[in-house]
Formats: C-alpha cells, sequence, structure tokens
C-alpha cells in the first residue's frame, strides 16, 4: 500500500487506478478514501471546484438514481414522488457504509443520491466526491432541528442534510433470554451460542468491543483495539453469523435471539414479533446520523435537490420515519408522528459516542476486522 500510495504522489498513476489497485490488494473502501484525501489535501481534494455554485442546475430531470440502506424509506415516499414531480426512480440498497463507499470509490456509479453515516460523509467530502449543495432549492431546511446542522463531519453543511439518526446496540428474543441483558457480555455467554448475531460492519464490532472495556469506539490505540480483536474473536464462537439489518427475519421466526442491531431496525422486527426487546448496553454505544448526499457525478443534480427538499416537508418526513423505526431531524414532522422517537436526553448523551472518520488509523482497523472475519 504505502508504495502504491507513493507511486500515486509521484503521479505516475491516476486517481482510478489507485483506487483500483488498492481495493485489489484488500484495503477498505475507507483506507483509499483516506489515503486519496491525505494525498490530494491542498491540491484540490475537496474536487477542482470550478462548479461550486455556478451554472444554473435547469430544469429537473426525468430520472433519479438513489442508493440507500435497506428498509430505510416509507412505502409511498418514492411512489408519491415520482407521480407529483414526473421522476422515474431507480432505488438500489446496501448494508453498510463501506459497500457504499466501494461503489462510488471504483468509478461513476450513476447514482444520484446516497445516504452516508457522518464519518463516510467526511470520507466522500475529502476525497471531492460529493456535490455541493444548492442551498436556494432547498426551501424547506428550515424545518431541520438545529441539534443535527453543523456536525462536526461537514461544518456548515455544505455538501450534507440530516435524513435519520439512531443508536446501535442489539435487539434480543424477551422470550428466550432471561434475564433481561444490559451489556455486550451477552455475546460471550455459551449458553446462547448459535442464536446470536453481530453486525457485517467493523466499526460497530469492534466500536462494541472497546466499549465493553470502557474504551472510545473511536479509539485508535493498537492496544486497545487488540483487545477489542480478542473480545470479538472470543465472541465469535458463539455467533451464528455477522449480518446487519436483514437478521430481522431470523430474529423474528426465533432463529436468532440476540442481534446487534441499530435502534429503528429492531423497531420494524419488533412491529411483527412483540416478543423482541431492545438495550443500548449500559457500557455505551454508538449514536449516529446519516445524511443525504448528492456524489459530484450525479448526472440529475436538479432532480436530486427536489427529492431532498421534499423529504424535508413535514408529512414526507414523518411517515419515513414511522417506518424506519428511527428519529426525525425534522421538527415539525416530529409532531405528525405516529411513534415519534425523542431526542436523546443529556443522560443517554453520556452514553453515546458519535464515530468520526480514523483517518490513517482507519486502514489498521481495516486490517483487524478483516483478520477477525478470518480467524
Ligand atoms: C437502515 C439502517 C441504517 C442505519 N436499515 C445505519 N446507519
Amino acid at each position: 500500500m504505502d508504495d502504491l500510495t507513493r507511486t500515486l504522489l509521484a503521479g505516475r498513476i491516476g486517481r482510478r487506478e489507485f483506487v483500483e489497485r488498492a481495493l485489489a490488494l484488500g484495503a477498505s473502501a475507507a483506507t483509499v478514501a483516506t489515503l486519496l484525501g491525505a494525498c490530494s489535501r491542498g491540491d484540490g481534494g475537496r474536487g477542482a471546484s470550478g462548479d461550486r455554485g455556478s451554472a444554473e442546475l435547469g430544469p429537473i430531470e426525468n430520472e433519479l438514481a438513489i442508493y440507500n440502506w435497506s428498509d430505510y424509506v416509507a412505502p409511498n415516499t418514492i411512489p408519491d414522488f415520482e407521480r407529483e414531480f414526473g421522476v422515474e426512480v431507480t432505488y438500489d440498497v446496501y448494508e453498510s457504509n463501506e459497500e457504499m463507499l466501494a461503489k462510488l470509490l471504483t468509478g461513476a456509479s450513476g447514482y444520484d443520491l446516497v445516504f452516508p453515516t457522518g464519518y463516510a460523509v467526511e470520507v466522500l467530502v475529502a476525497v471531492g466526491l460529493a456535490a455541493p449543495l444548492r442551498r436556494e432549492l432547498l426551501t424547506n431546511w428550515g424545518n431541520l432541528a438545529p441539534l443535527f446542522l453543523d456536525r462536526s463531519f461537514d461544518p456548515g453543511n455544505r455538501y450534507s442534510v440530516p435524513w435519520q439518526w439512531g443508536v446501535s446496540g442489539y435487539a434480543y428474543r424477551t422470550d428466550r433470554v432471561s434475564p433481561a441483558p444490559d451489556s455486550w457480555g451477552i455475546f460471550h455467554e455459551p449458553r446462547y451460542a448459535g442464536k446470536m448475531t453481530q453486525m457485517d460492519d467493523g466499526r460497530e464490532v469492534l466500536g462494541a468491543w472497546l466499549r465493553y472495556r470502557g474504551r472510545s469506539l473511536n479509539s485508535v490505540d493498537p492496544r486497545e483495539l487488540e483487545a477489542a480483536k480478542a473480545d470479538a474473536i472470543a465472541a465469535k464462537r458463539y455467533l451464528a453469523a455477522y449480518v446487519s439489518a436483514p437478521v430481522k427475519g431470523q430474529l423474528i421466526s426465533g432463529d436468532v435471539w440476540v442481534a446487534q442491531l441499530w435502534n429503528g431496525d429492531a423497531t420494524q422486527a419488533a412491529l411483527e414479533q412483540p416478543n423482541i426487546g431492545y438495550v443500548v448496553p449500559r457500557e455505551g454505544s454508538a449514536i449516529w446520523e446519516d445524511s443525504l448526499l448528492i456524489p459530484r457525478s450525479a448526472k440529475h443534480q436538479r432532480a436530486a435537490h427536489e427529492f431532498i427538499n421534499y423529504v424535508l416537508r413535514p408529512n414526507v418526513g414523518a411517515a419515513i420515519s414511522d417506518t424506519t423505526g428511527y428519529g426525525t431531524p425534522n421538527e415539525p414532522a416530529l409532531a405528525l408522528m405516529e411513534h415519534p422517537v425523542p431526542y436523546p436526553t443529556q443522560d443517554e448523551l453520556r452514553r453515546l459516542e458519535f464515530q468520526t472518520d480514523l483517518g490513517r488509523a482507519t486502514a489498521l482497523v481495516d486490517q483487524i476486522w478483516t483478520e477477525i472475519k478470518s480467524a
């Protein structure tokens, strides 16, 4: 990797080739992005920004390509938008930031809208893959609660619009697991062997085990990460799989009793199976904010802006969060929701931590995650 990075710096290969070769060497998308960001700092790494705020976007296009997390929109959100705006939407889904970043970094993805978590927004902005927002088109901007704006991953919200927020913890079958658990240590319990899953997400798995030992989930201390790795491997013998949102079906059927999961997906599962509880472990966990972001390569930028402005309407935002089970950053939407998720209290915030971009240490974390998965 170091040789490859030097080759890029020397100008002997282009960014595109660098990305392809680095991914082939086994680097994760986030690592590649971090290296690219470091290499291009000061020379237009935020994109040769000649196009910023310049030309008008023109009339709305008749197509829009959306790439979102699974189960992250209401049933009517897309059809209603298509009908009202005369736009045909292509809709694909992913299960992790890594999966989305890999698509975007390997070249023109064809997508007009993606939904990165805070640290992944940082990555996309750093490598110049994010289009600046045309705020003048986002007339519903004022509906966003200040709590979710101007966050460190995108100061001033030049590129990203708050979409949903949530926490990471685990769902469990209240009819199978007792006493009610409250610790990440559940994944070390032999009596639930084969009935537990952790997420297919290195940041989430290592974050859980870092918090278990009282560390920050953003730790880049090699000794702390080694300890987290050991805990993760000790848990792995009791896990049925590393799987994220798609575990919902197995929780509902009872094939899985304990599943590390984001709160909204657990809420979705609990609607179908009342014996599902949810825990934010006492050792602490992640709180996150996912955003809407338009890739710089998007061909339908006007339609993407219209879609963003549409979801910022209170009724549209309320329907989305009522379906996803996640919190809405849309203040008037909160009042319209059937099952509003309240903003975290000060007390809860003390146990919760935002994931940040780990910069160059991303490579170390990736490597440890690869070692855990192949252990
Ligand atoms: C959607 C879960 C997305 C939350 N199913 C992860 N940030």
